[in-house]
């Protein structure tokens, strides 16, 4: 059934309920003087290239790849449209390396055909603390599928994290492989209900027009919380100190310092948006939520071509409601012009995705650890990672 990932280090179906199998990794480290020295044979027409992207040249070429050739939605209405800077952003975290950012290109023209890239991170299972890559931007072009391409790019980005004597991953994916930690459900909060209809995003619900939906989706012009801000780069320790203490209480969640922090979740403008609650009285950072800028591009339509979406990232709640913090987090998404804005069920989202008006996508996502086997799958509310 599955050919490639049956031979992979993974928790693999026909395991899934035995509970003699350990939690932690399938195997061990090889010495790494035992790491293959000499990349993957890929087809003879192919050739391996490193992507800076740093090179604006480069950084081109990798983002029209994915513009054109990336996630799509079930009935390929949509296809994920991320931009330079984030790229940029996502690609650069601290510590990352350039090895990881793999291409393949056709040796005539030198035009990139395929894509995967890893960063690294430190991920807690539990109480352990794993450092793995995280796996993301896997992409052959359209005219190159089904011909086992993937699975040379999956075992040189496998190669390669070795190579930095790193033994497991994260990643995730739409589709099902062998298998998943968990399986979580995109929610979408409509801001622009009728940009959203006029697009095939949302369709208007039964007993509805179009006013109506308008109005049941209105929100204040500003946000309700005193103290509610923007993230500063003073602000890094303490928001560092309160996402530390909320993720401890999920089983999986990456072991954020305050340098990750920095990078992750400092503002950056179209790419990322943080926003906290200073205590008026106390000066106390006690609250914080954030979301990424990820737009879609809307294949086959005569007036709109991007769908400007926010997906939420990691959000504590210590003294405001969670409710009241995402309420705020979607006045200032609808100020900021964003048509919809999309959440996982991870965390406790669920806390607030009803009563809030978001409704579930038609959309999944499986979450996936490489080389580290969890004894039982998790709920969704028991993860406390969010991949980009
Ligand atoms: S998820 C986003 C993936 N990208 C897209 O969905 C974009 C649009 N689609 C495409 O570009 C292609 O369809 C892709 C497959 C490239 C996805 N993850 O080459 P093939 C398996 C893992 O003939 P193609 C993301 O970026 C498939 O089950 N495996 O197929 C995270 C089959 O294996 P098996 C996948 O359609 C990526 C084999 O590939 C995925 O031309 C994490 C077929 O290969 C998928 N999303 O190309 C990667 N889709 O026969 C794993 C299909 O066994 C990282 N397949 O069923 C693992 C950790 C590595 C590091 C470890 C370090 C220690
Ligand atoms: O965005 C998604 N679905 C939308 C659009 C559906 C269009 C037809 N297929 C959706 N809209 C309904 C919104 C409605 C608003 C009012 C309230 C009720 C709901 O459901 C889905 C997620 O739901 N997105 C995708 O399918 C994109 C791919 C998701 C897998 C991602 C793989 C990630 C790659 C790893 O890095």
């Amino acid at each position: 059934r599955h050919a490639f990932w049956e031979t992979q280090p993974v928790g693999q179906f026909k395991d899934l309920g035995d509970v003699s199998l350990p939690e932690g990794p399938i195997e061990p480290p090889t010495p790494l003087s035992e790491v293959k020295q000499e990349p993957y044979n890929l087809p003879s027409q192919y050739e391996w290239t490193t992507c800076d992207l740093d090179s604006e040249e480069t950084c081109t070429e990798v983002y029209n790849l994915l513009k054109n050739n990336y996630v799509e939605d079930d009935e390929n209405m949509f296809r994920f449209n991320y931009s330079k800077e984030f790229l940029r952003w996502a690609l650069h975290p601290p510590g990352y390396y350039r090895s990881w950012h793999i291409g393949v290109r056709a040796k005539t023209n030198k035009k990139l055909v395929a894509f995967i890239t890893g960063v690294p991170a430190r991920i807690r299972v539990r109480d352990v603390i794993v450092k793995m890559a995280e796996i993301n931007f896997l992409c052959v072009h359209k005219k190159l599928r089904s011909k086992r391409l993937a699975p040379v790019m999956i075992k040189e980005v496998t190669r390669r994290v070795h190579l930095e004597n790193i033994w497991q991953a994260a990643y995730t994916a739409g589709v099902v492989l062998p298998t998943p930690i968990t399986t979580c459900q995109y929610w979408h909060r409509s801001l622009n209900p009728k940009k959203l209809i006029d697009v095939g995003f949302s369709r208007l619900g039964a007993r509805m027009t179009m006013s109506r939906t308008i109005k049941l989706y209105k929100l204040p012009d500003s946000p309700a919380t005193p103290g509610f801000r923007k993230m500063e780069l003073h602000d890094v320790p303490a928001v560092t100190r309160l996402l530390r203490n909320y993720l401890s209480q999920f089983i999986v969640a990456p072991d954020f310092d305050e340098n990750d922090v920095e990078h992750w979740l400092l503002p950056e403008e179209n790419v990322v948006d943080s926003y906290l609650v200073e205590s008026p009285e106390t000066h106390e950072i006690t609250d914080f939520c954030s979301f990424y800028t990820l737009p879609s591009s809307i294949l086959g339509n005569q007036n709109y071509s991007i769908l400007k979406a926010a997906y939420s990232y990691y959000n504590v709640s210590t003294k405001t409601p969670l409710l009241q913090l995402m309420n705020d987090a979607l006045i200032v998404a609808k100020q900021k012009d964003f048509d919809v804005f999309n959440a996982l069920d991870v965390m406790q989202n669920e806390s607030f995705l009803k009563e809030l008006k978001f409704g579930p996508g038609d959309g999944q996502l499986h979450y996936y650890l490489y080389n580290y086997r969890m004894r039982n799958a998790l709920k969704p509310a028991e993860l406390g990672l969010v991949l980009l």
